[in-house]
């Protein structure tokens, strides 16, 4: 079975995170799927808030971390209760830090603690998830080194009579000679 991407990457969210500087205040989950490009969840609940709780309770079982505190950078943390029992969501940086509306005064957002939330707004921390609102974000490809072409008979055949020339200037003539036979056979396997 596989579920919808996110359009942006976990490492196109850090930065999207990090270049948004302000929210419309109490609008987190709104900010974070849009981090995301993720849909919104609704009132998945059905309390009758749309809100960061819902966003959280959205995810499936299999792709929540409950109570990690080392969220990987460029994914939802979510944290639960709240004066209005809204809860709260956010974009993980890693190191333990994320990206908060909010969190630099109302409609700023700020670079805080993962524990922010909890310490200044009495929230509890849920965990971290590797979806938003039901949409995987995918991770970033590694760049991979570039696998060497293989070389044709011809370029190794060159390679070896290069090697037999050097051999007979270091005064090597009987391996000089080994090489060059090597050579000859290699290049006719060039078709
Ligand atoms: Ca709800």
């Amino acid at each position: 079975m596989s579920i919808p991407t996110t359009p942006y990457d976990r490492a196109q969210a850090v930065a999207r995170a990090l270049a948004s500087k302000t929210n419309a205040p109490n609008t987190c989950q709104l900010w974070t799927r849009t981090i995301f490009g993720a849909p919104s969840a609704g009132d998945f609940d059905g309390d009758g808030a749309s809100d960061a709780e819902d966003g959280w309770k959205s995810e499936p079982a299999k792709y929540r971390h409950p109570g990690d505190r080392k969220p990987p950078a460029g994914v939802p943390v979510s944290y639960g209760g709240g004066s209005a029992d809204n809860g709260h969501r956010a974009v993980s940086l890693g190191g333990g830090m994320i990206r908060s509306t909010d969190a630099n005064g109302s409609g700023r957002v700020a670079t805080v603690p993962l524990d922010w939330p909890e310490r200044a707004w009495g929230l509890t921390y849920l965990g971290w998830s590797d979806t938003c609102d039901g949409w995987l974000i995918p991770e970033p490809f590694a760049p991979k080194p570039p696998k060497p072409e293989p070389l044709t008979p011809d370029q190794k055949a060159a390679v070896v009579k290069r090697q037999a020339r050097d051999a007979a200037d270091a005064g090597h003539p009987g391996w000089s000679a080994r090489l060059r036979a090597w050579a000859t056979r290699i290049g006719k396997r060039s078709t």
